[in-house]
């Protein structure tokens, strides 16, 4: 999704036991933006949840949630607690594990206030959920780690699109020049164009050289007169009746005759 700017917004939060904190969408309690995309990971001490108190509308678009809300339980991959585009009024959203993601996403239509949270880490002593793992481990090598801790492609990085979902140190700060993955589809291009003149040189040798190869006769110098046969294979391929003339061989474009009405006569 494509933005004209960035956004303060999205975010790696380090909840403390018994702390609260809060984080909203852009502009809010005004409209928020559109195509707005925020992440935020908010990680608990051991044996805590993240405890969210959310306030957020939406809007659907043709029976779809275009401007809508996401919370999983863990990182980006894990399970969904909730999408929502309609309206929460201080709902409560819980974590099984230490570990929240949250999704704010809208789209190029109107706009209202969005999304306002505030979180607290509660301790659950021994029913945490182990399961879930930290989602914010180091990022491979071929990919670029966001301020919120999501891991990216590299390819994403300059590429004119707020792919991270955070606003400053992400994947669009720092750009200098001709974005990355521009001058990339330049050099693509540049490498294709070589290719496919070097195909369509050999070709034109290769084109060059049968037309040589008929011209003289083909091989052994036998004159070679048409490609197609004059047998009953060949006429039964070309949807003909075989009609056996080794005298004259019959060519494809002369399987048609016309008679002059006179002769019938
Ligand atoms: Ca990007």
């Amino acid at each position: 999704m494509g933005l004209g700017k960035s956004y303060e917004c999205g975010g790696f939060i380090e909840m403390t036991s018994g702390g609260s904190g809060a984080f909203q969408s852009p502009g809010y309690p005004g409209n928020y933006p559109n195509y707005t995309r925020c992440i935020w990971i908010l990680e608990a001490p051991e044996s805590h949840i993240a405890n969210l108190t959310v306030n957020f509308v939406g809007e659907t678009y043709n029976s779809q949630c275009s401007d809508y809300v996401e919370f999983r339980d863990g990182g980006q991959t894990g399970a969904i607690i909730q999408t929502n585009c309609g309206t929460m009024t201080s709902e409560t959203v819980t974590s099984t594990g230490r570990w929240m993601y949250v999704f704010f996403h809208s789209d190029g239509f109107s706009q209202v206030n969005g999304l306002s949270v505030t979180y607290t880490a509660t301790d659950v002593g021994a029913s945490i959920n182990d399961s879930i793992t930290d989602p914010t481990g180091s990022c491979r090598s071929y990919e670029f780690e966001c301020r919120n801790k999501i891991c990216l492609s590299r390819s994403y990085r300059c590429d004119g699109y707020y792919d991270c979902g955070c606003g400053s140190d992400c994947d669009e700060d720092g750009c200098v020049g001709l974005p990355l993955n521009a001058a990339e589809m330049i050099a693509t291009g540049l490498g294709v164009g070589v290719v496919v003149f070097l195909v369509a040189a050999t070709l034109g040798k290769l084109l060059e050289k049968h037309h040589n190869w008929e011209k003289e006769g083909g091989p052994g110098n036998k004159v070679q007169t048409r490609r197609w046969g004059s047998g009953k294979k060949d006429a039964q391929k070309r949807g003909e009746n075989y009609k056996p003339d080794p005298a004259k061989p019959v060519s494809p474009k002369m399987s048609s005759c016309t008679v002059k009405v006179s002769e019938i006569n």
